[in-house]
C-alpha cells in the first residue's frame, strides 16, 4: 500500500524547542467530489514557518486509514498530532451519513499506538466543538481559524505551559467544557498554501476537484439554519484582492488551474468581489474560476460581466426558494423579487449557473414548494443546472432549533444534534417533496436532488470526465451525464 506523507521542516527558531507534528486530514468523504484540506495544508505550513517539523496525512484516497496510520506512528515518534475534522455527516435526509464513528475509531487506533498530545481543529470543530470532544474524548481543540493560534498553542505544548487560556482555544477539564473567543486579526497569514507539496495532488485532479481560495472570512447574513457565521464571525476580514489575484496567478501557472472560491458568500460585500475580479483580470492568470456560492443580492449585469472577463466558467447562485414565504421563514435577507432579478441576469449572459434550492424550511407548505418548482421549470436555462435538497440540517443555538423546538418537531436536547437530524417544515412531507422534485426532474435533464450528489457512480463519472478532458464544474454537464445513465437504464 502508498502511504502519501511529505514531511517539511521549518527554519528552526531558537526561542522554542522544535516540535515534531503530524497533522491528520481525516476526511474520506469523496461525495459530490472530494476537497482539497485546505485547512489542513494551511496550519501545517504555519506550523512550519513556526520553526517546527511538519508532516501530513491525507486520508482521503488511502484504501486502509486504520493501517496506514499504525505504519505512520511505528516509524515516527510525534510530539503533538493534530486531526483536521471537516464534515460531521452529509446533511443529506434522503441519505444520511454520520463520519464521527470513524474518527473516534482513528483514534482509537492512535491513542493504541502513541502516547502524544492530541489536538481538534477544522471547520466541523467550530459547528459543534463540544459535542465532537465530548465524543472524541479529546480535550483540547482550535476554534476558529488556526493559523496563528496553532503555532501558539504548540508553543505551549513545546514549553510544558499551560494552554487553557490561549484565545481561539477549547478545553474539556474534568468534564468540563471551556471555549475561548478567538481573538481578532488571528486568521489568515496563509491563504496559497503549496497544495502540490502535502497532497497528492495526481489524486484530487483525476476526480475534478478545484483548488480552493478564499477571499474574506466572515458572514452578515442571518439565515436561520447556518452556522457560517459561528465558524468565520458575522465581521467581514477581507483578504487583499492582490494577493489574492497573485495566487490564483501562481497556482495556474503551476498547472492547478481550476480554482474555486469558497467564501460563503463570493459576492458579498459587492466592492470586495468587484475588487477581486479586477485585479483578477490585472494579473492575466490562466485558471479556470468558479464561485458556487452567491447571493440574488448584491447581484447584476455589471458584476457578472467582470467575473466572465475576470475567467469565471461557472457560478452558483443559492435562492433556496422562490417563495416569499419560505424566503422569509429562512431569513435570508432578500426575496423572490431578487430571485426573478437574478434570474434576468443569468439570462442576459454565457456564464453557466447552478441553481441551488432547499425545500422544506419554515413556512413551506405545498403552494410553495409548486410555487419554487413552477420557477426553476420556467426561468432556469437548459444550459444550466439546478440542485434541489430537502430539510434542513439542524444545529444547536441556531434560530431553527429554536423554531423546531417551538413547532414541536424537536425535542433531544442540544448536546444530542451531533448526529443528523433534520427539519422539514409540517406543513409538507418530505416523500410528497420528493415526488414533486422527482416529476420536475423527468421532464428536466439539468436538475438535481440531494440523491444526485450521493450518486454511487458519481466518483467514477468524475474519473471518466477527467479521462475524457472535461474541465470541473461538473454540474455543467448535468442534462448529458443523467441522458446518458437513462440510457443505460438508470432511473436518474
Ligand atoms: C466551500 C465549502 C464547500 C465546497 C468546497 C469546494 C472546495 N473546492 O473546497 C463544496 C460545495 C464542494 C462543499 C461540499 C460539502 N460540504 Co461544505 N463547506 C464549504 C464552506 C463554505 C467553506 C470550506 C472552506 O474551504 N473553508 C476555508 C478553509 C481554509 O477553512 P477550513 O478548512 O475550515 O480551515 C481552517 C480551520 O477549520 C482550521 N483547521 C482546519 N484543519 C485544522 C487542523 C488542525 C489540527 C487545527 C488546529 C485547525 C484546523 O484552520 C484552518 C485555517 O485557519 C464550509 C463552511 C465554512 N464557512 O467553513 C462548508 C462546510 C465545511 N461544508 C459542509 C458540508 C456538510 C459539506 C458536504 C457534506 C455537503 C454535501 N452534502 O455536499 C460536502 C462535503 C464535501 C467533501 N467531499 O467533503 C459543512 C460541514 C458541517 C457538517 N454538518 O458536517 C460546512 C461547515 C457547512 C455547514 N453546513 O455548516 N463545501
Amino acid at each position: 500500500m502508498l502511504i502519501c506523507i511529505r514531511v517539511r521542516c521549518g527554519e528552526f527558531r531558537e526561542s522554542i524547542g522544535r516540535m515534531n507534528i503530524l497533522i491528520i486530514s481525516t476526511n474520506r468523504n469523496a461525495y459530490p467530489v472530494p476537497v482539497l484540506p485546505a485547512g489542513a495544508c494551511m496550519v501545517a505550513e504555519a506550523a512550519e514557518r513556526a520553526g517546527h517539523t511538519v508532516s501530513l496525512l491525507d486520508l482521503m484516497f488511502l484504501a486502509d486509514p486504520l493501517q496506514a496510520i499504525r505504519a505512520v506512528l511505528g516509524k515516527t515518534m510525534y510530539d503533538v498530532i493534530g486531526f483536521s475534522v471537516r464534515n460531521i455527516d452529509n446533511i443529506d435526509m434522503g441519505a444520511p451519513r454520520y463520519f464521527i464513528n470513524e474518527l473516534i475509531a482513528l483514534i482509537d487506533t492512535i491513542r493504541r499506538s502513541a502516547n502524544t498530545p492530541l489536538v481538534l481543529g477544522g471547520a466541523a470543530l467550530m459547528v459543534m466543538p463540544e459535542e465532537i470532544m465530548r465524543a472524541t474524548g479529546i480535550t483540547c481543540a482550535v476554534i476558529g481559524d488556526s493559523e496563528v493560534v496553532f503555532p501558539r498553542l504548540v508553543e505551549k505544548l513545546a514549553r510544558n505551559e499551560p494552554w487553557e487560556d490561549l484565545p481561539g482555544v477549547a478545553s474539556m477539564v474534568g468534564g468540563k467544557f471551556r471555549t475561548n473567543p478567538t481573538a481578532p486579526g488571528l486568521s489568515h497569514t496563509c491563504a496559497g498554501p503549496d497544495y502540490g507539496r502535502w497532497l497528492n495532488m495526481k489524486s484530487y485532479r483525476s476526480h475534478l476537484s478545484t483548488i480552493p481560495l478564499q477571499t474574506k472570512l466572515g458572514c452578515r447574513f442571518q439565515c436561520v439554519y447556518c452556522t457560517y457565521r459561528k465558524i468565520e464571525g458575522n465581521a467581514y476580514q477581507l483578504s487583499d484582492p492582490g494577493s489574492m489575484a497573485e495566487t490564483a496567478f501562481r497556482y495556474a501557472s503551476s498547472g492547478f488551474r481550476d480554482i474555486e472560491f469558497v467564501d460563503n458568500v463570493f459576492n458579498f460585500p459587492y466592492n470586495h468581489a468587484l475588487a477581486v475580479c479586477e485585479a483578477l483580470i490585472r494579473s492575466k492568470h490562466r485558471a479556470r474560476l468558479q464561485s458556487i456560492e452567491l447571493n440574488p443580492v448584491s447581484f447584476d449585469h455589471h458584476l457578472l460581466a467582470v467575473m466572465a472577463r475576470a475567467g469565471f466558467v461557472g457560478i452558483g447562485l443559492t435562492v433556496e426558494s422562490a417563495s416569499d414565504q419560505v424566503l422569509s421563514g429562512l431569513r435570508k435577507g432578500f426575496f423572490a423579487r431578487e430571485v426573478y432579478a437574478a434570474a434576468e441576469v443569468v439570462k442576459c449572459n454565457q456564464l453557466p449557473c447552478l441553481w441551488i434550492f432547499l425545500l422544506g424550511g419554515p413556512g413551506e407548505t405545498r403552494n410553495t414548494v409548486r410555487e419554487t418548482l413552477r420557477f426553476a421549470e420556467k426561468f432556469i436555462r437548459p444550459q444550466d443546472a439546478a440542485l434541489f435538497n430537502i430539510g434542513i440540517r439542524m444545529y444547536p443555538g441556531t434560530e431553527l432549533e429554536t423554531i423546531a423546538r417551538r413547532q414541536g418537531v424537536l425535542s433531544l436536547p442540544s448536546g444530542s444534534m451531533l448526529e443528523p437530524l433534520f427539519y422539514i417544515s409540517p406543513e409538507v412531507d418530505a416523500d410528497w417533496t420528493m415526488g414533486q422534485v422527482k416529476q420536475s426532474m423527468n421532464s428536466h435533464m439539468n436538475f438535481m436532488n440531494g440523491d444526485s450528489m450521493s450518486f454511487s457512480y458519481l466518483p467514477q463519472i468524475s474519473r471518466l470526465g477527467h479521462r475524457l478532458g472535461l474541465k470541473p464544474p461538473l454540474w455543467r454537464y448535468t442534462r448529458y451525464i443523467r441522458r446518458g445513465l437513462r440510457s443505460v437504464g438508470m432511473r436518474v
